[in-house]
């Protein structure tokens, strides 16, 4: 069975508690639960992970080159500011989407420039909690 990966940043497993305006009601956990449901119907198996640690993230992306057709990755802040993780991703062969709850674009200029998005297959923002399905999604596709 095909394995994504789906990775979350720092900050991430604050979701649901703190400025709901922006990132909404949905705790992590519960997007982690949405996220096993829906593998199970698409035939996918996930490996869901939450750091806030950047050389944990990229430790997770090493381990996604081993078993993972393809990698979801939320990086949140390190977005804007990790050489590192670019560096971890270009290494990974497989399809791999970016993905923020919120429209980075429609906030302050220091959430306007991702550092991943080169090596990243898609991006996707602005789609909230429900992202993650709509990622995942994708990546049935992707890694037919
Ligand atoms: O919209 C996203 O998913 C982000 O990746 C979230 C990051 C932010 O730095 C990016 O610009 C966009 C921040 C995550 C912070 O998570 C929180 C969760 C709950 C309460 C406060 C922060």
């Amino acid at each position: 069975m095909r394995t994504i990966f789906i990775l979350n940043g720092p900050n991430l497993n604050l979701l649901g508690q703190r400025e709901p305006e922006i990132y909404g009601h949905t705790t992590l956990e519960e997007i982690r639960g949405w996220c096993e449901a829906d593998a199970a119907e698409l035939g996918l198996s996930i490996d869901f992970r939450q750091s806030n640690f950047e050389g944990e993230i990229i430790e997770s992306i090493h381990a996604a080159r081993l078993s993972a057709a393809g990698i979801i990755i939320n990086p949140a802040a390190y977005t804007f500011t990790s050489i590192a993780i670019l560096d971890a991703l270009k290494t990974f062969n497989g399809p791999k989407i970016e993905l923020h709850i919120s429209n980075v674009h429609q906030r302050e200029p220091i959430y306007h420039k991702s550092m991943v998005s080169p090596t990243a297959t898609a991006v996707m923002a602005g789609f909230g909690a429900y992202g993650y399905r709509l990622a995942l999604r994708a990546m049935a596709e992707f890694t037919k």
